[in-house]
């Protein structure tokens, strides 16, 4: 892949995130609707905010494929360019998704999974813990000990299991890495033996349409995952949107002279 030279006064790639993020497909639609002479280099969202993080230390521009919630707002001074062209869409919700039948064999886990929603500033208190320290999963029970109230009505009544397997599936984006650990952390109380597995976005989507996996709490709608609610939409369950507010585009530190994607190459 080209190397990001993010030169102070010129962009010659974006820093992007993991193939088969929507963000990505949605930058190589907005590199050709804005005839941007600009790469796109793939990375990972953990790879994409270390890339930030050294090019704010050096005060040189740079391009990130940026989303929120995410804790680089919290940590940084960033904005969004403008979009006239509206190549990244509207507002956004991030649902949950579970394999038909899941209703059927664990009415409860289901049933929580209808319960479970948050706001900007719940997830937003996980993912600044899991931005200090790795642990996700020890940060989950933390943040569950410190929001018992709300968590406790979530939990629908006859949660409770006997070491049955609960599979779940995420990407290694940080909202879904606090959405999905704190579920796991939910159903291990409760008694069911989960697992957690990072995957890439098209094996999390056809996973689950097949039935070989029980949920994800990460589609992005209805925009940024169309393309695969298209593809797998009769074979999933749209359980319910757990977050709302959510947004895609292209983010720059606020020091960096433009604010639309149009003035990106001028
Ligand atoms: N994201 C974060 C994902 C969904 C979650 C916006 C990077 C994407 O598919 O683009």
């Amino acid at each position: 892949p080209a190397e990001a030279d993010a030169v102070e006064g010129s962009i010659s790639a974006i820093t992007g995130i993991d193939p088969g993020a929507g963000i990505m497909t949605a930058t190589e639609n907005a590199i050709e609707a804005y005839g941007l002479q600009v790469g796109l280099i793939e990375a990972s969202d953990a790879a994409m905010t270390a890339e930030l993080d050294a090019a704010i230390q050096n005060e040189e521009w740079i391009i990130v494929t940026g989303w929120s919630p995410h804790w680089k707002f919290a940590a940084h001074d960033l904005k969004y360019l403008e979009d006239p062209e509206e190549v990244y869409g509207g507002e956004e919700s991030i649902t949950t998704i579970a394999r038909l039948g899941l209703e059927e064999d664990h009415p409860a886990v289901f049933e929580l999974l209808e319960n479970f929603h948050w706001t900007d500033d719940e997830i937003g208190a996980v993912m600044d813990m899991n931005a200090q320290d790795s642990d996700f999963e020890a940060n989950a029970d933390l943040w569950i000990e410190e929001n018992r109230d709300l968590v406790d009505g979530w939990i629908p009544e006859g949660l409770e299991g006997n070491g049955e397997k609960i599979e779940i599936l995420l990407v290694e984006w940080e909202c879904a890495l606090a959405s999905s650990n704190v579920v796991a952390a939910i159903l291990r109380e409760a008694g069911f033996e989960v697992s957690l597995t990072s995957v890439d976005a098209g094996v999390m989507w056809s996973s689950i349409a097949e039935g070989d996996a029980d949920f994800m709490t990460t589609a992005w709608l209805p925009g940024t995952h169309a393309s695969y609610i298209e593809q797998y939409g009769d074979d999933i369950v749209e359980v319910r949107t757990n977050y709302e507010g959510a947004r895609i585009g292209l983010v720059v530190p606020s020091y960096v002279p433009f604010d639309s994607i149009e003035d990106i190459n001028n």
